[in-house]
């Protein structure tokens, strides 16, 4: 083939929903598209986190596609929150349902992605030495994609069964009779300690930051109701778009510290029994960035803890010190506080004592003469967020620039969507645009990115690129969206501290913290606009 006329219209890297609802867009504008993935199947993130207890923590009608309505009319949801089995299915139903399940290529990772500019097209390399080569990339790759492991001796020297929860096995654990031992307590420690608990002969929680965590309520979804949420999803959907975060929750207008005691606290008893994330999306507002509503809010969600757990010293260990509710992503639970009333089940708290060493047959920690023997070992321990999947893949763009070069000191994007010196390439969900929830942010991207490739078709242009003046006016927006917000000084993913690169001096703005709503209106703005700040040839 001539190095002129590429391979491929679009090449996708990835495919969980970016990747699947980016090849359904470039399909709708006739283009020939190719999606690469690493794993095996379709699904990203729910293909490869198939530890026990997966599950949504947005509800499940909120967070599936919006956009076939098709897809609506005939999927029907089995619980409030999915479980990861059942999501994988309906990926898949997805998938077939649209008829794009040859556009994607499994078991290939890519490995590296230049820009040639003599023929405006990127050459994409995956790790076997077959080469793609396409008029426009898109990077799909997902937010948490990139497992971590915890930075402490002997992860490697570990011979019993040892799992990162992101790298699951497909055929089934079992743990009657088992030691098991669970490190991190973030949103998937959490779900895997719930289901891990109920079976395992001992449970080793290793705990170094306990989280705050809310009920999640989940229940099933009987064919009547299921009815009704199909007869409502244009109104859903319109209350996520309008939310700051996606979801259906909206900030409540009064602040903690004006209303009356009785009425703060009748308020939150309503949401406490609620289901799913309204607990913290639909809080007082003041929560969010006033130090005192959220000492209040975190006094009483830590007395709803003590209330949960028998042994009122283990219940202490159990609330968070060093931050606010909610100043980190909230996880959802069903009887996670008192599972730590079961005998079975053991806290080790990693403040008091420390992990020194994984060994062998389990994990010394200091203050212990003996080890806690493990026959088996989960890394619930989270991701290299955001960035840490462009660092996997070598990325160069005008001049031979490479990505992680321009990104040392911290991403810098226009919009979130593209980057200065990257041509003909797009991030969908990359840093510095908005998430929330998820899958409503990967619509909006999706649309903004086909209707700019529309636009290059309507105008017969075969190169775009942002401007350095753009990007700096949006990573400056970016910058300043985070003034204020009480998460923005928590060590946390979204603050990139969970990188185990950096220290906590050193967090860096890898997302979009201002409003779904304002991100969407800026950008269409953009778009609107004949895309200032973007060059065409
Ligand atoms: P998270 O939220 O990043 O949680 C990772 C957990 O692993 C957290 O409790 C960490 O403790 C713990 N961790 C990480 N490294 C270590 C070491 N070295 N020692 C002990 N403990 C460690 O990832 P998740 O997968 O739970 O959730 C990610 C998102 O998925 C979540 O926000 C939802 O949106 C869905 P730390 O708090 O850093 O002290």
């Amino acid at each position: 083939m001539s190095e002129d006329i590429p391979s491929h219209d679009v090449i996708i890297i990835g495919a969980g929903l970016s990747g699947i609802y980016s090849v359904v867009s470039m399909r709708r504008l006739g283009l020939r598209a190719r999606v690469l993935e690493r794993g095996g199947n379709v699904g990203g993130v729910w293909y490869w986190n198939r530890y026990p207890g997966a599950r949504f923590d947005s509800e499940s009608y909120t967070y599936g596609f919006s956009f076939s309505q098709e897809v609506l009319d005939e999927w029907e949801w089995k619980e409030h929150y999915s479980a990861q089995p059942e999501t994988i299915k309906y990926i898949n139903f997805v998938v077939d349902k649209l008829g794009v399940r040859d556009d994607f290529q499994f078991n290939t990772e890519v490995q590296s992605a230049h820009y040639q500019e003599a023929s405006r097209t990127w050459l994409v390399t995956d790790t076997k030495g077959n080469t793609y080569t396409s008029r426009f990339l898109i990077n799909a790759l997902g937010p948490l994609t990139t497992p971590q492991l915890p930075n402490i001796p002997g992860v490697k020297d570990y011979k019993g069964t040892a799992y990162h929860t992101s790298r699951w096995p497909h055929t089934p654990i079992t743990f009657e009779g088992k030691r098991v031992g669970v490190i991190g307590t973030g949103a998937t420690g959490i779900q895997t300690i719930q289901e891990v608990a109920k079976t395992a002969d001992e449970l080793f929680v290793f705990q170094r930051t306990p989280n705050w965590t809310a009920p999640m309520r989940n229940s099933e979804i009987s064919k009547q109701e299921m009815k009704e949420i199909q007869n409502n999803y244009p109104q859903i959907f319109h209350r996520c778009r309008q939310s700051p975060m996606g979801f259906q929750y909206y900030p409540d207008k009064r602040k903690a510290l004006e209303v009356p005691k009785e009425v703060r606290e009748q308020f939150w008893e309503e949401l406490y029994v609620q289901r799913g994330l309204v607990k913290w999306l639909g809080n007082f507002h003041d929560i969010f960035i006033d130090q005192e509503a959220n000492d209040l809010i975190s006094a009483w969600m830590a007395d709803k803890v003590r209330q949960r757990v028998n042994d009122p010293v283990l219940a202490e260990k159990l609330i968070p010190t060093d931050h606010g509710f909610g100043t980190r992503r909230v996880p959802l639970e069903s009887n996670y506080y008192e599972l730590y009333n079961q005998s079975n089940v053991k806290l080790v708290d990693l403040r008091d004592t420390p992990i020194e060493q994984i060994t062998k047959t389990g994990i010394k920690t200091a203050g212990v003469d003996k080890e806690y023997p493990l026959d088996v070992l989960i890394y619930a321990t989270g991701f290299d967020a955001i960035t840490g999947s462009y660092e996997q893949i070598d990325y160069r763009g005008l001049n031979g620039k490479k990505l992680a070069d321009k990104w040392k000191d911290g991403p810098k994007t226009y919009l979130g969507l593209t980057v200065e010196g990257f041509p003909n390439m797009f991030n969908v969900l990359g840093p510095h645009q908005g998430s929330g929830n998820i899958p409503r942010s990967i619509e909006y991207a999706v649309q903004w990115v086909t209707r700019c490739i529309k636009y290059c078709q309507d105008h017969g242009y075969t190169y775009f690129c942002p401007d350095k003046a753009g990007e700096t006016l949006w990573t400056d927006h970016v910058l300043k969206c985070t003034e204020g917000l009480l998460s923005t000084k928590v060590n946390s993913w979204m603050t990139g501290y969970n990188s185990n690169k950096l220290t906590k001096s050193e967090r860096t703005v890898i997302r979009y913290s201002g409003s779904l709503v304002e991100f969407r209106r800026r950008c269409d703005e953009v778009a609107d606009k004949g895309y200032p700040h973007i060059d065409f040839a």
